[in-house]
């Protein structure tokens, strides 16, 4: 049952103690049922409202109803009901107030003790890794670097390149040709490029002589992937053109570039070669950095040289003259080497891979191995 205010008869200290014990208990019972805010305004209006709270009612039903004699106790008791009462609704607000708080608190906490979400750190691919390293070689030597089209036109893959017309890189068999373009002239037949060499002759088309460049990038070739051969791969190509050129400069810049890629106890090695657009030509080797050159390890002949002490790693020569007349330099007046490297090969090498399919199969497991 509600308390509700008894109209008051006996005015004696005994019952005045007793009626204010009940209403003090009733106070006490439903602020402890106060949950919300609404409960809390309900409660605070039935205690303390104007017109019909509990405490309007003291004033009706006891204190003005008392008679002469008692009204200065009844008061008194009025007065300290009135002080409990609004000390009491005060204190219920603050309560839930800080419940609702503290249960905002518990809702929103965060265990700071639970491991958190691993976000693996992404790493430089090897390959892209080896290309930066090999062309910040040449940077440092002042070359520039230049980059061109995947989609190149057989003029320059490979006639301002010196390929005879039959040369048989030009055959379907090795290269990869658009489809459907028959009817236009040879040159201007769409291929992927087999080899960055088209970037140095569009250099040369927009650059005078003197000129230093490298160009790395992605080339392709038709050839069924196994462990040594991959139909896309990369390559560094320069080049070097300007008064006075000669193989001594070949020579001495590509050992540099071994010895600064591969450590400075590597030797060169330069062995007659043959390619269109140079001449003369040459593959350059390496000494051995398995077995330091000696062409045995622990006893047995070394495997990755064949015992033979060196490993054959890129091709260069001198640029043909007939390459300098697809470009407008004068090759009475000019001379200049080029070089062109498999980055692939120079990875494998340097990481000890053994299969070149690993860099294009995308199992993370052998890519974060390079961070
Ligand atoms: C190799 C051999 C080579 C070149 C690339 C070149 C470019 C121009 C003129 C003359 Cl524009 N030559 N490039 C020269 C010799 C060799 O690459 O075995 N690459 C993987």
């Amino acid at each position: 049952m509600p308390y509700t205010v008894p109209k008051l008869t006996d005015f004696s200290a005994a019952a005045l103690d007793t009626a204010a014990k009940e209403l003090v208990s009733a106070l006490d019972l439903e602020s402890s049922a106060v949950t919300s805010e609404n409960d809390w305004k309900a409660y605070r209006d039935r205690w303390m409202g104007r017109k019909a709270g509990v405490l309007t009612q003291l004033n009706d039903l006891w204190l003005k109803i008392a008679p002469r004699e008692a009204k200065r106790e009844v008061g008194q008791n009025v007065n300290e009901i009135k002080g409990k009462v609004e000390q009491t609704v005060e204190a219920t607000l603050a309560r839930i107030q800080s419940g609702a708080a503290s249960s905002r608190l518990l809702a929103e906490r965060v265990d700071v003790t639970l491991p958190g979400i691993r976000r693996p750190i992404g790493a430089e691919h090897p390959v892209i890794k080896t290309m930066n390293e090999i062309v910040g070689v040449f940077r440092n030597l002042g070359y520039s670097v230049e980059e061109g089209p995947e989609v190149e036109t057989d003029y320059y893959n490979f006639e301002a390149l010196n390929f005879p017309p039959n040369h048989p890189a030009r055959d379907t068999q090795d290269t990869l040709f658009i489809a459907g373009q028959d009817k236009k002239p040879l040159r201007d037949r769409l291929l992927l490029r087999t080899h960055t060499s088209p970037v140095q002759i569009r250099t040369m088309q927009k650059t005078k002589p003197p000129v230093r460049v490298v160009c790395p990038g992605k080339v392709h070739r038709n050839d069924a992937p196994d462990a040594t051969h991959s139909p896309i791969f990369h390559q560094v190509e320069g080049l070097a053109v300007d008064t006075n050129i000669t193989f001594c400069d070949l020579k001495g810049t590509l050992d540099h570039a071994m010895k600064a890629l591969f450590g400075s106890n590597v030797k060169t090695r330069f062995y007659p070669s043959f390619f269109p657009f140079t001449e003369p030509s040459a593959d350059v080797q390496i000494s051995c950095i398995f077995c330091d050159g000696k062409g045995t390890r622990d006893g047995a002949p070394c495997r990755n040289c064949k015992a033979s002490g060196w490993i054959e790693l890129l091709g260069c020569g001198m640029v043909d003259p007939n390459v300098y007349g697809f470009v407008d330099y004068d090759p009475a007046k000019v001379s200049g080497f080029a070089f062109g490297m498999g980055v692939e090969r120079i990875a494998i090498l340097k990481y000890g891979v053994d299969d070149i399919q690993l860099f294009f199969n995308g199992d993370v497991r052998f890519l974060e191995q390079f961070g």
